[in-house]
């Protein structure tokens, strides 16, 4: 395999993190620049153990600053981009959408005009690699399945401009010519995730015997993939996806919000001594999310039977995983749940 300088952006966040880390252990002949602006999601923490590989560096930096951005892919001569960083919470997404539209649409297209001005002579050799999210799709009803056909109904901000960025890829690779590849991705759980989000938060509360939020009747269903399967599927469509495609990643694999949460109560249950039954008191009903998406469930065939991709983890296995791994890293958490989190989690849940 050739040597290659990529752009990993979002690296020190949560799906990033773990996609730094494959690359930079599993191609030890590429260069993997890490671009991150540490929001409060960003967190060299999270890097620890590959920071001081050769073929690893990291850069502070915003990719809303065209400027800043366009001079990076001078200076570096980039072969290809793997496109993570992204403002990811839904809920913050509500309180402030312009936020989302600065750094995922905006950042996006200041990336895209970047690559296709440094790669304008030959885009062959190039690539563009795109994350995006399954909520581009909308929301299912009781059945179905998003498939890469399944038409773009976002609803919240966060997936209007997950879905706008999506839009901007396509529209420089059928334009320019610009290498562009998608995935799509459902929910993804595992170290390192930032607790605002419900399996990182559950976890916090329920090791500090505070109430579990569960918005509306925790009906809702989501379709959960590991995050180390997330990465692993973003390595093989990387190499092997075609300029211009797109491709579902998820792990069949759909769960009630309520039912994630009774499964997790128990294995804290378990690994905290504590009687059967009793985290499941905390469990707490709270005013729904406003424009809550009811159901997602994505189809991944095509992934796997076009480029042989699988899910490693069944998730009662992977919870049990990364509940081990919140308990083995207590520092991370507490260093993540201080500060600005103490107002962050105030402000949407202390008058829900
Ligand atoms: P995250 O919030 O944990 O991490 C985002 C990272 O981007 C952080 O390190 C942050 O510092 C960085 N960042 C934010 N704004 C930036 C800016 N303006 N310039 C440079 N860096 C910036 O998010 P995540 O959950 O790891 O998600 C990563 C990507 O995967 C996102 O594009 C998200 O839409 C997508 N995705 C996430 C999920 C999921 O379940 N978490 C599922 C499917 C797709
Ligand atoms: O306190 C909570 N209580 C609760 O019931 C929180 C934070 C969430 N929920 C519900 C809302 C959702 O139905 O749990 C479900 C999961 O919520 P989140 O963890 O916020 O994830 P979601 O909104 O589904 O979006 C996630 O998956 C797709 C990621 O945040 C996105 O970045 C990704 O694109």
């Amino acid at each position: 395999m050739s040597d290659k300088k990529i752009l990993i952006t979002g690296g020190a966040g949560f799906i990033g993190s773990h996609v730094v880390r494959l690359f930079v252990n599993k191609y030890p002949n590429y260069s993997i620049v890490n671009l991150d602006k540490l929001t409060y999601a960003g967190n060299l923490a999270n890097l620890k153990d590959i920071e001081n590989k050769p073929n690893y560096k990291f850069i502070k930096g915003d990719i809303v600053d065209a400027s800043f951005i366009s001079g990076l892919f001078v200076e570096h001569k980039f072969d290809a981009v793997i496109h993570l960083a992204a403002e990811s919470h839904v809920d913050r997404s509500i309180s402030n959408p312009l936020e989302f539209v600065m750094t995922n649409v905006i950042g996006t297209v200041n990336l895209l005009n970047a690559a296709k001005q440094e790669w304008k002579d030959d885009f062959s050799s190039k690539r563009f690699y795109h994350v995006s999210t399954d909520e581009v799709y909308g929301a299912l009803g009781e059945t179905g399945m998003f498939t890469e056909e399944t038409k773009y109904d976002p609803h919240s901000p966060y997936s209007a401009s997950k879905a706008s960025s999506d839009h901007f890829v396509r529209a420089y690779h059928d334009t320019y010519g610009l290498d562009a590849v998608i995935s799509n991705c459902s929910n993804n759980y595992g170290s390192h995730h930032f607790p605002e989000k419900l399996i990182p938060l559950a976890i916090h509360n329920i090791k500090n015997n505070k109430p579990v939020p569960v918005y509306g009747k925790g009906e809702n269903v989501r379709d959960w993939l590991y995050v180390e399967d997330h990465a692993t599927a973003i390595d093989i469509v990387f190499h092997k996806a075609k300029a211009g495609d797109t491709y579902n990643i998820g792990g069949h694999n759909e769960w009630k919000n309520i039912d994630v949460i009774r499964l997790l109560c128990s294995i804290m249950d378990k690994k905290l001594g504590r009687a059967e039954g009793e985290s499941a008191k905390l469990i707490t009903f709270v005013k729904d999310r406003a424009g809550h998406d009811l159901r997602y469930a994505i189809d991944s065939s095509k992934l796997q039977k076009e480029l042989g991709w699988t899910p490693s983890l069944q998730f009662e296995e992977g919870l049990e995983k990364t509940v081990g791994w919140y308990l083995s890293n207590e520092e991370w958490l507490r260093e993540v749940t201080s500060g600005d989190y103490k107002k962050y989690y105030e402000d949407q849940y202390a008058k829900r």
